[in-house]
């Protein structure tokens, strides 16, 4: 009986792996020296307790303007919702599981939460863009991409939180864009919350500002491309606005 039902739960298991392991997401963070566990998907959220919003799924979203592009489905606030507290100009490390895309860019946005990032409806959320990489060398095809650099790295993504960044409460969004089939794009957003502290007052202008969706368009030359129809052009559009460093 014992043995039967420890059977029919691994088949059960054994089915779903295949399922949930040709994409994923940022599994844990890393402000400075502190380790984060972020939202465990495909279990109940009753229970859980991370700086993460929650995120449901493995699977990439595929349109440019989904209501979910801001953090993930369904990016809710948990009930035992945490936030990091960081200081400004600390190294953010995210990791991944064992990222299977090696073609497409990373960028790493944050938002400034004016009614505290608990409250938050993520996609009124005024985004900036901290970090970014696209095609860092070679052809779209065959060349060094910004993921790429990423699985090469220990599935992980180390950025710096801009020193002169005002404190406050921030949602930072960690986002791989898989371009490797031509035929949709694909995101994958993750979001956590900070509570950034230092004695910086700086803010960016609107112009680097964005939400999600109404960042991305299908239009946007990096967002709706067919690299093997180009395969040996060099050149690649990130999307989103110009990196804010502060
Ligand atoms: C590699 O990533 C894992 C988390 O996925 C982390 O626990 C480990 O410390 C990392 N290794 C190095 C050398 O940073
Ligand atoms: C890329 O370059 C190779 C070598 O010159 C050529 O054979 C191929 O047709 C080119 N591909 C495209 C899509 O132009
Ligand atoms: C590469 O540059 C060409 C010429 O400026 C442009 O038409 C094309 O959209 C660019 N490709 C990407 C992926 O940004
Ligand atoms: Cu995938």
């Amino acid at each position: 009986m014992k043995l039967s039902l420890a059977f029919a739960s691994l088949a059960t298991l054994v089915s779903q792996i295949p399922l949930i392991s040709a994409h994923g997401g940022v599994l844990s963070y890393k402000f400075g020296d502190a380790t984060y566990q972020g939202f465990v998907p495909y279990n109940t959220p009753v229970g859980q307790t991370s700086i993460q919003r929650e995120w449901d799924t493995y699977n990439p979203i595929t349109d440019p303007t989904d209501a979910s592009l801001s953090c993930n489905i369904n990016g809710a606030t948990l009930a035992e919702q945490l936030s990091a507290t960081v200081a400004a100009g600390t190294q953010v490390t995210a990791y991944w599981n064992a990222w299977p895309h090696t073609i497409g860019p990373v960028m790493v946005y944050m938002a400034a939460c004016p009614s505290g990032c608990s409250n938050a409806d993520t996609s009124t959320l005024e985004f900036f863009k901290i970090d970014e990489a696209g095609l860092i060398s070679g052809d779209l095809v065959t060349g060094l991409w910004g993921m790429g650099e990423l699985v090469q790295n220990n599935n992980s993504w180390t950025s710096t939180i801009p020193a002169s960044l005002a404190s406050g409460e921030y949602m930072i969004r960690h986002e791989l864009l898989a371009i490797h089939t031509s035929d949709q794009p694909q995101f994958y957003p993750e979001c956590a919350q900070l509570i950034i502290t230092g004695s910086g007052s700086s803010t960016p202008s609107s112009s680097y500002l964005v939400t999600f969706p109404g960042a991305y368009s299908a239009s946007d030359p990096g967002v709706t491309i067919d690299i093997y129809a180009n395969e040996n052009e060099t050149n690649y559009t990130i999307p989103g606005p110009a990196v804010w460093s502060g």
